[in-house]
């Protein structure tokens, strides 16, 4: 597979040997009692069996079209039944999802039809005032199958015929590309294979407890790694469990689905689980049902923690992960302090870990180092990335997440910090150079430097500094905003606030120290 980084034969004969690897596919996981609920999402209320029969219809539209084994398909789909009835179909004939998120526009996803050469581009009708369509008219794909009011194009709903058998793909394929956060100028592709990704869910499923009385509530987009296999999405159909969709992680969408379908777990990042710890004292909802709160994406202080049993009424569950691969998970049966005070261990035995100093060397034990990391579940190389990919591996295969932590004696990890140039706000990946990029295209910037600035509510904020070219007026916020959007960035890329400064400070090596920049903004 041309892109592609394998793992070496010898962890891959391993892998298999010791059972990780199991040869299943992401097509097989809707395990699910036929007669029992799979997915309740708006009016749609499917069965095991339906959802089945709904895949294999949609695959069978997909080889009609053209589309099979070995392409890849762009889906930019919201948390709908079309979301999961499109995966489901394209995995199954060995198509690779590009998993974008509803958020992203033409700069993101012209790119990933670039780079992933997309057979297709999926996507719904509009979102609010944004209209997919026009922005898919300019795209370098040749079909666009739209859910919805399709105009011009192939309607979602055409894509359906009666199922016929096809080649299935190998569990070694790469069953589905899922988007990094991203530190470089343009976002990168990661591969998962079918093997390590259902190893991946399946994993995840045991160790969160996941059983067929299980009814997950999707609030994240269903398109991010945590909301779809951690264990997520497809954690519940392989364990038999009910996937409800909430369009947001708003109380007043999630909190009434909760209630009515008696949610028993659900998966936020931060800013949501500290929205609903204060939404309870407003809303009316019975949300008694929710047995397990996993929250992950950005660090959730260990104070707001503690208060989750208390006031949500349920256990809480912090998850360290990436679509990279490797997941930390706080264990069910963990003690209070381990669960509120650390971002969780590894989930599989076969995790290795290291926590190194800028040299590369391991720091002793319980000191904050970068943690590397390689596994069954962890990614070799970003696709068709071979030059990124010198810099983010190690020579012996170790990913450098760019993250510091430090590892208690138990195994624990807790965050400490961030290596990697790049802003988490609230979970939202911001990448600085990618919006540095952005902004030195404006007419009156000459330079540009982005940091991160600590916010009670999204743990980070965007501050974009400028240096303007010579006599430049300051561009205000607004301006700036409405100049990204024109250049089709997604909304959660933009800057929240603007400084100008006349020179950059420089570390000895002469790089912008972003460090001191912050400090400048930081609040005292
Ligand atoms: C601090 N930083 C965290 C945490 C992720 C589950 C949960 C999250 C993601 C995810 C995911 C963090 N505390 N608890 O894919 O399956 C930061 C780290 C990490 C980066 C990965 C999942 N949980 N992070 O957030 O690919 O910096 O995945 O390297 O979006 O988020 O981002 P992403």
């Amino acid at each position: 597979m041309d892109g592609f980084t394998p793992w070496p034969a010898g962890l891959e004969a391993r892998y298999k040997a010791e059972g990780y690897w199991k040869d299943r596919l992401l097509g097989d996981v809707l395990r699910g009692d036929p007669s029992r609920t799979a997915l309740v999402a708006g009016d749609d209320r499917l069965t095991y069996a339906e959802l089945d029969a709904r895949a294999a219809r949609a695959a069978a539209g997909c080889l009609a079209l053209g589309i099979g084994r070995g392409d890849r398909v762009v889906v930019q789909l919201p948390n709908t039944a079309a979301f999961v009835v499109t995966f489901l179909a394209l995995v199954r004939i060995g198509a690779a999802p590009v998993l974008a998120l509803p958020a992203h526009r033409e700069s993101e996803i012209r790119y990933l039809c670039e780079l992933s050469e997309a057979r297709a581009y999926i996507c719904a009708d509009r979102d609010g005032d944004f209209d997919y369509r026009a922005m898919a008219r300019t795209l370098p794909v040749d079909r666009v199958i739209v859910d919805g009011d399709a105009g011009e194009f192939t309607p979602l709903a055409s894509v359906d015929a009666d199922p016929v058998e096809s080649t299935p793909p190998s569990p070694a394929d790469i069953g589905v590309f899922l988007l990094s956060g991203g530190t470089t100028g343009l976002p990168k592709l990661i591969p998962r294979t079918h093997r390590d990704y259902v190893y991946n869910l399946e994993a995840s499923a045991g160790v969160c407890g996941f059983t067929p009385a299980t009814v997950y509530l999707v609030v994240l987009p269903a398109a991010h790694n945590f909301a779809l296999a951690c264990p997520g999405i497809l954690g519940v159909f392989a364990t038999g469990g009910t996937v409800v969709l909430s369009p947001s992680g708003s109380p007043d969408e999630a909190f009434p689905l909760i209630e009515r379908e008696r949610a028993t777990v659900c998966a936020v990042v931060p800013p949501i689980a500290l929205l609903w710890l204060d939404a309870v004292s407003w809303q009316e909802e019975d949300i008694s049902s929710l047995e397990l709160l996993q929250v992950g994406g950005a660090k959730f202080a260990a104070e707001r923690a503690a208060e989750v049993p208390g006031t949500l009424g349920c256990q809480v569950q912090q998850v360290f992960g990436m679509a990279e691969g490797l997941l930390n998970y706080t264990r069910l049966d963990d003690p209070s302090d381990l669960v509120e005070q650390t971002q969780g261990r590894p989930l599989s035995p076969a995790d290795e870990i290291r926590i190194v100093d800028e040299d590369g060397e391991q720091v002793a034990p319980g000191d904050v180092g970068e943690l590397l990391t390689r596994g069954p579940y962890t990614l070799r190389g970003y696709y068709r990335a071979a030059e990124h990919n010198a810099r983010s591996f190690t020579p012996d295969g170790f990913y450098r997440t760019g993250d510091l932590v430090r590892r208690l004696p138990s195994g624990h990890l807790i965050v400490e910090g961030r290596e990697k140039d790049q802003i988490n706000r609230g979970g939202d990946k911001v990448s600085a150079e990618e919006l540095e990029n952005h902004l030195l295209a404006h007419p009156a910037v000459h330079d540009a430097a982005v940091v991160g600035v600590p916010d009670p509510m999204m743990g980070e904020r965007t501050c974009a500094f400028l240096i303007l070219r010579d006599g430049g007026k300051a561009p205000a916020l607004a301006e700036i905003k409405e100049f990204l959007r024109t250049r089709g960035l997604a909304a959660y890329k933009f800057p929240d606030r603007l400084e100008t400064a006349d020179a950059f400070p420089r570390t000895p090596v002469g790089k912008i120290s972003k460090k001191t920049l912050a400090a400048r903004v930081a609040p005292s």
